[in-house]
């Protein structure tokens, strides 16, 4: 009888406090495999040997431990996109921001409890260029007998959307950083990590998603390339959009998707088509003049019991630069505003926030042109430090970072226009700070230094509300005006749209260091990044939970 209740309490003991779900378990094995795409054989750096990496499947409520293991050259460290971490910042993942990194022959347990989420993240290395080949999808399900408020679909399916590169990425980015310009552009595009035939490799089969007429599929999409946002298509068929990032949406068709980095997207495909074989393509979208990888990847979706016919119904992806095509579909873009699921959008603002986003040239004696691209937020181009912010934060370490990181640009100009004629930027670690549950508003206004461009901007540790969006300056007196505080879109991820402006707004709930950067790698690498300190409440419940025994040393 004693030991029936001893086992009791000892299975009680083990249960993770925070969660009211389950404990899911998975081990991480960052080691080098050898892969071919593109009739070429290279290694790169996967988890458990596999190309993209494992999903990972948890049901909302439930506490999940990633045991991370480094039997790889580089430092690592894993970040869980769009998990909001409430209170366990140490498990977010970006190097030097919330953990030092997990050094060669080491590991490292994320602990991390999903509250208040489901449908489809990701997860990605969040140091150096590894993300490339070292990220995977979170499935995130609705808790036990929770419908999707969406026709169940008969099956689903992750598509995830992402580059590859004939060299080793470092190589590409340390090559970039030493002459101070823009890196190499991948070499193709790929869908599930094949990018189907192509000029240089036409046997290069592409992936084969299987239907049977009839039935519907969901598609959890996810853009997990470096530098690229992509346009997602399938000949013939429509796709119902039914949420993003892990937040649900008003259902609404459309023929093509745009995914940024960063992004998430679920759609529903009916295959209600003639039996055959039909083109899936990701494309390129990039509405200003930079370089970019303008091959499409290409997939197909093929009905069971049909014989796949050679010349694919095809379709053709859109141009480009079709900035018509992406302003459509972001328009579309609605919270689903629920009862079940409400749109808590803050309607008062206690911070009023203008960063400018975009690039900037600084001195380079060694560079090729004596000068080299960088990129800012608020003319300050974030210096990663040598221990992570939230070390020095929790534990009151001075000297590794500054809270004056300036809520408006130092100095005015006109933003979208052709930019102060002195590009430089200043450097420095620093971040903002906000109260415990502040409300904030942050218009991220793009710049036309250099060249006005599209930026995804990822916060972590929150989901925000776009709740405005427009071209040229934001204008303080009038853009508000058009803002939409009933249903915008939530999201943890949204592009500044090349020469215009993004208001989202989002409630500081979250005690912690939170990262905030662009998701173009190449940005985030030039320094268009910050963070936001958010401080703790009032009580344990309402504070940053202390760091765990096995958090990685500098
Ligand atoms: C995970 O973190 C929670 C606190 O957030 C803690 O109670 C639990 O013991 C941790 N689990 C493990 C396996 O360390
Ligand atoms: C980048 O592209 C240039 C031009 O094609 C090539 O010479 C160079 O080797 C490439 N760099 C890397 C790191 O692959
Ligand atoms: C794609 O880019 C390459 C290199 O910049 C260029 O030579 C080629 O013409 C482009 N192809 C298309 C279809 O635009
Ligand atoms: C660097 O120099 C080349 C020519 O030498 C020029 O075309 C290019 O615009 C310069 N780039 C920058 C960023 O100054
Ligand atoms: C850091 O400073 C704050 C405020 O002075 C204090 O409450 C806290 O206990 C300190 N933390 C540590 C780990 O020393
Ligand atoms: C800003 O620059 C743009 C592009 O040159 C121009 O059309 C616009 O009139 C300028 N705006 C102001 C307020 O000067
Ligand atoms: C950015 O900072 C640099 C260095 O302090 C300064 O020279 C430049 O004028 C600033 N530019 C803007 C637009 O604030
Ligand atoms: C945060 O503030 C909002 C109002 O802005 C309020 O509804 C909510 O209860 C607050 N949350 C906490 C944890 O204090
Ligand atoms: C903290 O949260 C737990 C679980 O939600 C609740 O039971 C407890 O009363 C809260 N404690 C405080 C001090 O608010
Ligand atoms: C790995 O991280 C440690 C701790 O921050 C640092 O000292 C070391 O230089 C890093 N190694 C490399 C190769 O960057
Ligand atoms: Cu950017």
């Amino acid at each position: 009888m004693l030991s029936y209740v001893r086992a009791l309490l000892l299975v009680a003991i083990m249960l993770p406090v925070l969660a009211d779900g389950r404990t899911r378990k998975y081990k991480f094995n960052v080691a080098v495999k050898k892969v071919t795409r593109l009739c070429y054989t290279k290694p790169i750096v996967t988890v458990n040997g596999r190309f993209p990496g494992p999903t990972l499947y948890a049901e909302e409520g439930d506490n999940v431990l990633v045991e991370v293991v480094n039997n790889v050259k580089y430092n690592v460290t894993i970040h869980w996109h769009g998990v909001r971490q409430i209170r366990t910042g140490w498990a977010d993942g970006p190097a030097y921001i919330t953990q030092c990194p997990i050094q060669p022959g080491h590991s490292y347990v994320y602990n991390f409890t999903i509250t208040g989420q489901r449908g489809t993240l990701f997860w990605h290395a969040h140091i150096l260029w590894l993300r490339a080949t070292v990220h995977g999808a979170i499935v995130v399900l609705p808790k036990p007998n929770v419908p999707y408020p969406f026709p169940a679909p008969q099956k689903e399916e992750v598509i995830i959307l992402g580059e590859w590169w004939k060299s080793d990425t470092e190589a590409v980015i340390n090559e970039a950083l030493k002459s101070g310009l823009a890196p190499n552009v991948s070499d193709a595009h790929i869908i599930n990590g094949h990018p189907g035939p192509m000029s240089d490799c036409p046997t290069s089969k592409g992936f084969q998603l299987t239907v049977d007429s009839g039935k519907t599929y969901l598609l959890r999409i996810v853009n997990a390339a470096l530098n690229e946002e992509l346009f997602f298509k399938v000949a013939g068929h429509q796709l119902t959009v039914v949420e993003v990032d892990a937040c649900y949406t008003k259902p609404f068709k459309t023929d093509t998707i745009l995914i940024t980095p960063g992004q998430t997207t679920n759609v529903l495909l009916t295959a209600d088509q003639g039996a055959g074989s039909y083109l899936v393509t990701a494309s390129p979208f990039m509405d200003s003049p930079i370089a970019v990888d303008n091959k499409t990847a290409m997939a197909t979706v093929h009905y069971t019991n049909s014989v796949a016919t050679a010349d694919l119904t095809t379709t053709n992806p859109p141009p480009q630069n079709a900035t018509p095509v992406a302003s459509k579909f972001i328009d579309s873009l609605r919270s689903l505003n629920s009862e079940q699921y409400p749109a808590r959008v803050p309607l008062t603002v206690d911070h009023s926030l203008l960063f400018t986003v975009g690039l900037g040239v600084n001195p380079c004696p060694t560079c090729v042109n004596g000068s080299r691209v960088v990129a800012d937020m608020n003319n300050v181009s974030f210096t990663m430090p040598t221990t992570a912010i939230l070390q020095a934060h929790y534990f009151n370490i001075s000297g590794v970072f500054a809270d004056d990181f300036p809520g408006k640009p130092p100095i005015a100009f006109n933003y979208t226009g052709g930019g102060p004629k002195n590009m430089q930027t200043m450097s420095g670690t620093r971040v903002y700070r906000l109260a415990f549950n502040s409300t904030v508003q942050l218009v991220l206004q793009d710049t036309g230094i250099i060249a006005p461009e599209n930026h995804p901007i990822h916060l972590h540790g929150f989901n925000f509300f776009a709740v405005g969006r427009g071209l040229g300056n934001y204008n303080p007196n009038t853009s508000p005006s058009k803002f939409n505080l009933v249903d915008p879109v939530e999201r943890n991820t949204i592009g500044v749209p090349s020469g215009g402006w993004t208001a989202i707004r989002f409630q500081a709930d979250n005690p912690g260091v939170w990262f905030m950067h662009c998701h173009l790698e190449v940005h985030t690498t030039w320094g268009l990044k910050m963070a936001f300190v958010v401080d703790n409440g009032e009580g344990p419940n309402e504070s940053l939970i202390p760091p765990p025994n096995d958090l990685p040393p500098c």
